[in-house]
């Protein structure tokens, strides 16, 4: 035999990438048995639930690992401009399924499991997800890494890999008690750690001037520095063969032990240095809406834009670049404020260490980055202290002071000694003297977008108002989309099957085409379809929330939904004063119980660990429910579900279950909202205010497809410059105010009146959203909602319009809209 030739990078091998095992029933079944006992040493007899669903992601691996080599080594070589979306949250939900269903193997994978004694479901079930993201702006950035791969864009996703993600809640007399997530725990299938491509990032010190032969120049020297090890996770493109990357950080000490203390015996103070540097990736800011300003997480956000930046520049670009044609080469896509600290590091690298002349930088950094924005509530931009800031990253500290005087002179340029203007449109504000990041993204930033129409005209008119004045041209807007891959066909496959019958296939990537629908909501056999799916739906349902919590689910009753993040202005109370209402109606005797329509609500929420009275919400909900669902006098009639922990794998269950979606924020407050396109998608019918992407939806479906209540955010507007006065609207309306004298008395909260009290009070004399005002238009909707369910044909017709009509709101449909408006990268097939 002649001699094995070395396996290098010229051996005509080595050039090729791996094939992938044959796609047939044996060729899974072979893959999975090997990865069985070779990667995991069990046989199938003896292997364990993990050991099975290990075995099986890897097995998928190996399906698609090919085309990630080949696309990772073509995106290398490709002259086309890229998207490096930065966001320091991924909520991704489970991956099996999606990579299953991306590969084309789900059929495949099924029998070959059968063969070997396994049901898929077993293994589906037995996965955690990772939830590295908080809610809507995390689970946003997961559906559009899908679209991406989808549209072929080249692109890569840069994050976080939080070791614990957004904790798992639990409730403990109805209360929430959080735990920490330990999502790691069985191992992680889907996720190749690279050592070797390591980033280091640097914290703290001081900076100082030198001489460069004759230049003048600043340098930083840091006094720390931590090890950036990237962990890559293929993210498939819906059957194109293309599978994209997303890259997350993690925190490492760049001495794992500082030997010296070791050996003198301070074993404790030897592995400080280590848990510090790791501390960085720890674990996932639980905050919604309010960010917390603390140092973790600025370290978190410099840690891994630094390390992104440093990996592109150094990994993906040519080493001799010329860096003036950056901007045709890749954009950076800042996901909300969180990776704003981008822009002064991009400045440094380009003026410290690439030496390039400030206002060379300046004119490059400012092409390269976009930034969207996700909030319109005040106290939801981020705002770090000049003390911190200066004192963690003292160069970039000043580099967002020269920044700012720039960026000051060209507004006295152009509107004069306009104090006011001056002071409002500064980056830095004083008293305490603070780095208002959303300013800084929208003065580096090409292009600053709202995630729905009402949002971006809202920052342009309010939150934004004298950036759009001095530059209206970087104003845009992208409605948000969600991928229909997960949220359809993956949560819904009873409807998929449904629509492809009528439509072929296709549509799961051409998502308008769901408009023939239309026609067939006028065709009775399809309309008993339909309503025969949202059936099976709810049995599905039940079976979950069963085996979950030991709730069921009635069928016959109107499933009634409000899934997300806990806060006032999402207006949960809302919701919690209409089953009051109707729980006070019968047990008064004002209404017969035989004369409401079967309801069965169903929460899911969490709320963010320090924000008390959203925790007190969650327990007047948990309280609300077990009265209710105790009362003989509303048995079969009125339930109310709060299953705890909810998360991306439930809203798949969830959603395409619901008949009635709950999006009620006050108007003006919601930046888009994301669920409420996952419902009318799965043909739940919405009962809004005309707020976020609400607005976009009821123009779509229709007026008479939709329950449109509420003020409107001019009426929102003129209400609080009146002088809100809650109390008045509690005297206007006795239902309304029984509701909140129930509450008040300790019915639900075993006779002591002091629990809720603190939720009733804020409701009658501090609300900033406004409660009272909507609630006689809420109950009015919620009454127009039962009369409509109680034909229920009619009903069925509404939901097959919604679905028929919101195929716009695809996460493919965004991302097309970024390429147009912001991005100008093309796909490359
Ligand atoms: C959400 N923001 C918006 N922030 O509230 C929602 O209207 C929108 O649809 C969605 O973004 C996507 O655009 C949101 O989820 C957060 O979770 C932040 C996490 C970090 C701390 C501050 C809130």
């Amino acid at each position: 035999t002649p001699a094995p030739r070395p396996l290098t990078a010229t051996h005509p091998l080595a050039l090729a990438p791996v094939s992938s095992p044959p796609a047939t029933v044996d060729g899974f079944v072979r893959e999975f048995l090997v990865n069985l006992n070779l990667e995991r040493g069990v046989a199938l007899s003896s292997a364990t639930e993990t050991d099975k669903y290990l075995a099986l992601a890897s097995t998928v691996r190996d399906y698609l690992v090919a085309r990630w080599l080949e696309d990772q080594r073509r995106q290398r070589a490709d002259q086309s401009k890229a998207v490096c979306y930065l966001s320091a949250e991924y909520l991704l939900g489970r991956q099996l399924d999606n990579n299953l269903l991306a590969s084309g193997l789900t059929d495949i994978a099924t029998q070959a499991l059968a063969a070997c004694g396994i049901d898929i479901d077993s293994m589906r079930a037995h996965e955690v997800e990772p939830g590295l993201g908080n809610g809507g702006l995390g689970r946003l950035a997961a559906c559009f890494i899908d679209s991406l791969a989808t549209l072929s864009v080249p692109s890569i996703g840069y994050g976080i890999r939080y070791e614990y993600g957004i904790f798992r809640q639990v409730f403990r007399d109805g209360q929430q008690i959080e735990k920490p997530d330990a999502w790691l725990a069985l191992g992680s299938p889907w996720e190749f750690r690279h050592p070797e491509a390591a980033q280091t990032v640097s914290f703290a010190g001081h900076t100082e001037t030198y001489d460069d032969d004759g230049v003048l120049r600043s340098r930083w020297v840091p006094a720390w520095s931590v090890r950036a090890v990237p962990y890559n996770y293929m993210v498939p493109g819906y059957q194109n063969g293309r599978v994209n990357t997303l890259r997350l950080w993690s925190a490492e000490a760049t001495k794992a032990f500082d030997l010296r203390t070791f050996n003198s015996g301070d074993y404790v103070e030897a592995v400080r240095a280590q848990t510090f540097a790791e501390n960085i990736s720890k674990v996932l800011y639980p905050e919604d809406s309010t960010p917390q300003g603390k140092e973790l997480r600025l370290q978190q956000q410099y840690f891994f834009v630094a390390a992104s930046i440093a990996d592109y520049m150094s990994k993906v670009l040519p080493e001799d670049f010329d860096l003036t044609k950056l901007p045709d080469r890749v954009i950076f896509q800042l996901n909300d404020t969180h990776p704003v600290i981008a822009v002064p590091e991009m400045m440094r690298v380009l003026v410290d260490e690439r030496k390039l002349d400030w206002d060379a930088a300046w004119a490059i950094t400012q092409k390269c980055f976009a930034y969207t924005c996700h909030t319109l509530l005040p106290e939801a931009l981020e705002v770090w202290s000049v003390d911190l800031l200066g004192r963690l990253l003292p160069r970039h500290l000043e580099i967002i002071y020269r920044i700012n005087d720039e960026f000051l002179l060209a507004v006295r340029e152009r509107f004069g000694d306009d104090e006011r203007r001056l002071r409002d449109m500064s980056i830095i504000s004083e008293n305490p003297a603070s780095v208002r990041m959303a300013y800084l993204a929208t003065v580096a930033g090409a292009k600053v977008n709202g995630v729905a129409e009402l949002h971006s005209q809202l920052l342009r008119e309010k939150v934004l108002h004298d950036f759009d004045e001095m530059m209206p041209e970087k104003f845009t807007n992208v409605t948000n989309g969600v991928t229909p891959r997960r949220f359809m066909r993956l949560a819904n496959p009873e409807l998929s099957e449904l629509i492809t019958a009528a439509l072929g296939t296709g549509w799961l990537t051409d998502l308008e085409r769901l408009r023939e629908l239309e026609s067939y909501a006028e065709d009775a056999d399809f309309r008993a379809a339909f309503a025969g799916v949202k059936a099976a739906n709810k049995r599905r349902l039940n079976e979950v929330l069963l085996a979950r919590d030991g709730f069921a689910i009635a069928d016959d009753h109107l499933l009634d939904v409000m899934v997300k993040r806990l806060h006032e202005y999402k207006r949960q109370m809302l919701k919690v004063l209409h089953i009051v209402t109707l729980y006070e109606r019968v047990v008064s005797g004002r209404v017969a119980a035989s004369d409401l329509q079967p309801r069965t609500f169903i929460f899911g929420a969490k709320a963010a660990p320090g924000y008390a009275m959203a925790k007190r919400v969650i327990h007047l909900i948990n309280a609300v429910g077990s009265v209710v669902n105790s009362d003989p006098r509303l048995e079969g009639r009125l339930k109310v579900v709060f299953p705890p922990n909810y998360n991306v794998t439930l809203a798949e269950r969830v959603i395409p279950a619901a008949d009635l979606s709950e999006q009620i924020s006050l108007a003006g407050k919601e930046a888009s909202g994301t669920g409420n396109m996952k419902f009318a998608l799965n043909g739940a019918l919405t009962i809004g205010t005309d707020d976020g992407a609400n607005v976009e939806i009821r123009e779509l479906v229709g007026d008479d497809n939709f329950f449109l209540f509420g003020m409107s955010e001019p009426e929102v507007e003129e209400l609080w410059a009146r002088g809100y006065r809650p109390g008045e609207f509690a005297q206007a309306d006795d239902e309304l105010r029984r509701a909140l004298d129930l509450i008040s008395s300790g019915v639900f909260s075993g006779g002591d009146r002091s629990t809720f009290e603190p939720i009733v009070s804020n409701l009658l004399y501090d609300d900033r959203f406004m409660v009272l005002a909507d609630y006689t238009s809420y109950i009015a909707a919620q009454e127009r909602v039962d009369a409509a369910y109680a034909d229920r044909d009619a009903w069925t017709r509404s939901a097959i319009l919604n679905v028929a009509r919101t195929g716009f709101f695809s996460s493919d449909r965004s991302i097309r809209d970024y390429i147009d408006r912001i991005w100008h990268a093309q796909p490359v097939r």
